[in-house]
């Protein structure tokens, strides 16, 4: 097992991998900026270092500072978290040039499934369904030909893009070949990549996602389905395992398919692959990621494996602790994300001091957070104070639960989207379960008409 374990990352998640990392007896090395002296995953690591100052460039993503830190501190193994480092195969390799373990997968299959039409493509030699769509444009006329084939509406996606950065749906003709243009401009500011590819665009799916376990043994396993279907402008809001539109059987055949995705590209470490559902229970591939996600904790609750343990033993070179047959679901969980933001001015963030803290416990009840009462929430990252998940043998139970959760929640001092929870979660159409990713803008416009009514 590794000696020690630095966490290239901060709040939330670096909280979640320290105390994995201390129930099996590694000591870990925080690492913050200028503006984090104060955070929980400081005080809770075996030793911390300051490595840059409040922009993230220069700390967080600052690799030379990272890397020397590992090294001065005795550091064999670097855990990314997610965000920040944890899809960058460049940073994977410097560690393991450095004799220092990613926990992640290799370079090799971060870039496989980074670059979205080489993905694609892999898949398609693979006989994993794809929603219908181009490689690489390089031609406008075979756009049109392919637009014209499948049918608008269809969506232009940056191939270096992911988790909804650099898509533009088109919806005629007439605005294919500016739509293509913008979109390549984009993608060469935002990723220095000016690659796009054409989809079929599929009109309000799910959004299913698979989690899997790759050891380096070749076992790989799926600890069932995720439903992120309920976004805000590609954030997801509200997670749930198991989706309530997916049965057993669709269960069974999404997760062997994400299973023969992950042995497409010789996958090692966890990792979730992401499917379209349509209303005919036909899925697509969309993407695979390579890390951690934020939303592990529903899967962890419904399946009671630790997914952060497993990610460190396979990194270690251990094998799975579980076999599928092994693996039983058990009961609902569902995960809201709590952010300082303003859900009544368009969510902006509200960063400033958490002045009064309570949180919500109990049975079936989880809370993992990096605040405290009196901590000072900084401007500079993400605004994301905690996730709370709450587990249930039922679907509705959890759900009752995690409003009982979200009214015994205090957080004075900033804005919260705490009301905006406790308003949707006991939304008639949430209640059913027959929500897709047109959600969030079918929930406003109804909200809307019922304050017009009043
Ligand atoms: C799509 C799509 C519909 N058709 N591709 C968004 C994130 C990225 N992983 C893939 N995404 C999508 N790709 C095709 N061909 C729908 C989404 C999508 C989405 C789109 C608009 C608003 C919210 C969404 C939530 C999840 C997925």
């Amino acid at each position: 097992m590794f000696k020690k374990v630095l966490i290239a990352n901060r709040g939330e998640v670096a909280v979640r991998v320290i105390r994995a990392c201390r129930e099996i007896g590694i000591p870990t090395v925080a690492v913050y900026s200028e503006a984090d002296a104060d955070s929980l995953h400081v005080s809770l690591a075996t030793e911390a270092y300051c490595i840059g100052p409040k922009e993230s460039s220069k700390s967080y993503l600052n690799i030379p500072a990272i890397i020397s830190t590992a090294l001065i501190s005795g550091a064999d193994a670097i855990h990314p978290g997610y965000g920040f480092m944890s899809e960058s195969a460049a940073f994977a390799e410097i560690c393991e040039q450095h004799g220092i373990k990613f926990i992640g997968p290799s370079g090799s299959a971060i870039r496989k499934m980074g670059d979205k039409a080489q993905a694609r493509a892999t898949m398609l030699s693979k006989d994993i369904p794809i929603t219908p769509g181009t490689g690489l444009i390089d031609n406008i006329n075979a756009a049109k030909k392919f637009c014209k084939k499948a049918g608008y509406p269809v969506i232009v996606k940056a191939t270096a893009g992911g988790g909804g950065k650099g898509m533009r749906i088109v919806n005629a003709e007439n605005e294919l070949e500016e739509n293509i243009v913008l979109c390549k401009t984009e993608a060469q500011k935002f990723f220095g990549n000016s690659g796009v590819y054409i989809e079929k665009y599929l009109v309000n799916p799910r959004h299913i996602e698979v989690q899997i376990l790759a050891d380096r043994h070749g076992n790989v396993v799926y600890l069932g389905e995720r439903d992120c279907s309920i976004q805000r402008r590609h954030q997801k809001l509200v997670e749930e395992a198991p989706s309530p539109a997916v049965n057993d059987k669709i269960r069974e055949k999404l997760g062997k398919t994400a299973v023969r995705v992950a042995k497409a590209v010789k996958y090692e470490g966890v990792g979730t692959v992401e499917f379209l559902l349509d209303k005919n229970n036909n899925f697509y591939f969309m993407e695979m990621n390579t890390r951690l996600q934020v939303e592990h904790g529903i899967t962890e609750l419904i399946s009671s494996i630790d997914i952060v343990r497993e990610q460190i033993n396979i990194a270690a070179g251990l094998p799975l602790s579980v076999s599928q047959r092994d693996i039983v679901l058990k009961g609902h969980a569902i995960e809201c994300r709590i952010n300082a933001e303003n859900p009544a001015k368009n969510f902006m963030p509200s960063a400033g001091v958490i002045n009064g803290y309570v949180a919500p416990g109990g049975f079936g009840v989880r809370v993992d957070s990096h605040v405290y009462s009196g901590y000072s929430i900084p401007p500079y990252y993400d605004s994301m104070i905690s996730k709370l998940m709450c587990w249930a043998p039922t679907r509705e139970e959890a759900r009752r639960r995690m409003y009982r959760a979200l009214k015994e929640y205090v957080i004075t001092g900033v804005e919260t989207t705490l009301p905006f929870y406790q308003d949707l979660i006991e939304d008639e159409v949430f209640i059913k379960g027959v929500f897709d990713t047109g959600f969030l803008e079918d929930y406003n416009r109804r909200k809307e008409e019922q304050n017009k009514d009043k």
